[in-house]
């Protein structure tokens, strides 16, 4: 192992989840047909290189295509309750290794401890979901309008679903896709984001064994390592009937015409542009935590994450001052200390973004409140660590009109009645995650109406973040229109069959055609 942080009991974790250098030999599950260029995982927290692996080839990639290809003929003929049990099995793993899971996690993405193991319960949580779902993949009945007739819908399994997702979820949006695909009768082709490789890593450890101890194919799991240019061998393969997605708009765009190109499905689930609507009734002691935990949580790199407050005039200041206030007692630092409330952006990369969003918003005439920028000194020497900014803007900037990946909180005000608060709200391309903080019932029913906000997720009385399993998740507009995770987000994942079954003696057509012989 290279450099491996010693603190935090990082390399324990490691060994815990069976990830080791590559130099090692490590067991990769079906990932060991990679044999591309190297990638390197460097954290966030430390800028030390946490493990390497190799990148997928058009080869490699063809092999496990052929491996998951078998594994779902096997995988399809399994009962859906008993293909749930095996997703009870990996629940019950990730329990059992929560605290190492969550661990590395934190250490390669740079979220908080907290929400690190949050992001481990998440998985365990859709797990559980699943294997309810696992006896609910119900079909209808209908009736015919023939006499000695009966309709039915069925749903079958898809084949091999490919998922693609983002550096800030590493294992919980895998596991929001994979765990509802198993139980579907889908097998599961992952890249992760190369900039959590290890993570990946990690998860097909776990699944695998799971899958040797029931003398399940491994290739029911598989994972690809690299970029894009990996991504696109799935976008492309007419073999995957539904890419899973999640990440930018711009990556979607692209991802969306590709697969569309060759009928495949796909679900998007891309960049947010969330708003909290701060009404006069609002409470500030919901308002406060909702409002910085959406803003700073994962240092600003959540789909989810709130990056406007529409602040009704009359209490501007008021609620202004109470952000600010609570802006001071941010931490920020190690992640894996717990006393910390926020960690470090991604990489490098991401900190240029931050700082140019900022100074686009004060060229654009924003007033900043909370001055933003780079933290240095002990404990930050990994040159990723922002201080959280507050900028007074206006939702017409061209900077507000954008998701940036980052700590960047706008605020703005607006007067008169809400439906003013829920047009600015509406007026950006995305259309993910929403709130209003309200104690008027008026205004809270006006913003879920059909006139309101125009969000997959408009909240009352909580942030526009952390949403749980149970419900779809998902977006409108350039969020792509993908639901995930809850509710009946498994539809997507299968293949809808219309039977209609004669069982009279005599052939009647429907519509009363009349086609004698
Ligand atoms: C994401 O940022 O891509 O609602 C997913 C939330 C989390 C999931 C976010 N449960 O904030």
């Amino acid at each position: 192992m290279e450099a491996v942080a010693t603190d935090f009991g990082i390399k324990e974790a490691l060994q815990q989840l069976g990830v080791k250098d590559i130099n090692e030999g490590s067991s990769t599950g079906s990932n060991n047909f990679s044999n591309g260029e190297i990638i390197e995982s460097y954290s966030p927290v430390d800028g030390q290189l946490i493990g390497k692996v190799k990148s997928t080839t058009r080869e490699d990639y063809d092999k496990v295509m052929n491996v998951a290809t078998k594994a779902f003929l096997t995988w399809r003929d399994v009962p859906a309750p008993q293909r749930g049990e095996i997703v009870r099995q990996f629940g019950n793993k990730l329990r059992a290794l929560k605290e190492p899971l969550g661990k590395l996690v934190s250490y390669e993405m740079g979220k908080s401890l907290q929400e690190g193991y949050g992001e481990v319960q998440e998985m365990i949580d859709i797990c559980d979901f699943a294997v309810g779902l696992s006896r609910q993949l119900n079909g209808q009945t209908i009736p015919s309008e023939r006499p000695g007739h009966v309709m039915r819908e069925q749903w079958h399994p898809l084949g091999v679903v490919g998922i693609i997702s983002a550096f800030n979820f590493p294992v919980a949006v895998w596991a929001w896709n994979t765990a509802l695909a198993w139980v579907c009768g889908d097998v599961c082709v992952w890249k992760a984001s190369e900039k959590t490789p290890l993570c990946a890593v990690a998860c097909q450890n776990i699944i695998a064994e799971v899958l040797k101890d029931n003398n399940m194919p491994e290739g029911i799991s598989c994972i690809i390592n690299g970029d894009y240019k990996v991504g696109e061998f799935m976008t492309t393969d007419s073999r995957i009937p539904l890419v899973s997605a999640t990440g930018s708009t711009r990556m979607g765009r692209i991802v969306g015409k590709t697969v569309a190109e060759r009928f495949g499905k796909s679900l998007l689930e891309l960049g947010g542009n969330n708003a909290i609507i701060i009404t006069p009734t609002a409470d500030l002691k919901v308002v406060v935590p909702g409002a910085v935990f959406g803003a700073v949580g994962t240092c600003g790199q959540r789909c989810t994450s709130t990056r406007r407050l529409i602040i009704h005039e009359s209490v501007y200041d008021k609620v202004k001052d109470a952000i600010v206030g609570a802006y001071k007692q941010l931490t920020i630092g190690n992640p894996l200390d717990e006393k910390n409330h926020i960690g470090p952006l991604i990489d490098k990369d991401a900190v240029d973004t931050y700082l140019t969003a900022i100074e686009k918003a004060k060229a654009e005439g924003g007033n900043v409140l909370v001055e933003g920028g780079i933290l240095e000194g002990e404990g930050y020497e990994s040159g990723c660590y922002v201080k959280p900014a507050i900028i007074e803007a206006e939702n017409d900037f061209e900077i507000v009109q954008h998701e940036t990946f980052a700590p960047v909180l706008y605020l703005m005000k607006y007067s008169g009645d809400v439906e003013n608060a829920i047009a600015k709200q509406n007026g950006v391309a995305q259309g993910l995650s929403s709130a209003i903080m309200t104690n008027e019932m008026k205004e809270a029913e006006k913003f879920l109406s059909y006139a309101g906000s125009d969000c997959g997720i408009a909240n009352v009385n909580i942030g526009t973040s952390g949403a749980e399993i149970g419900g779809a998740f998902g977006g409108e507009k350039e969020t792509g229109g993908g639901r995930e995770s809850g509710s009946d987000a498994w539809k997507v994942y299968m293949r809808r069959q219309t039977n209609t079954v004669n069982y009279s003696d005599e052939l009647p057509l429907a519509q009363g055609i009349k086609f004698d012989l």
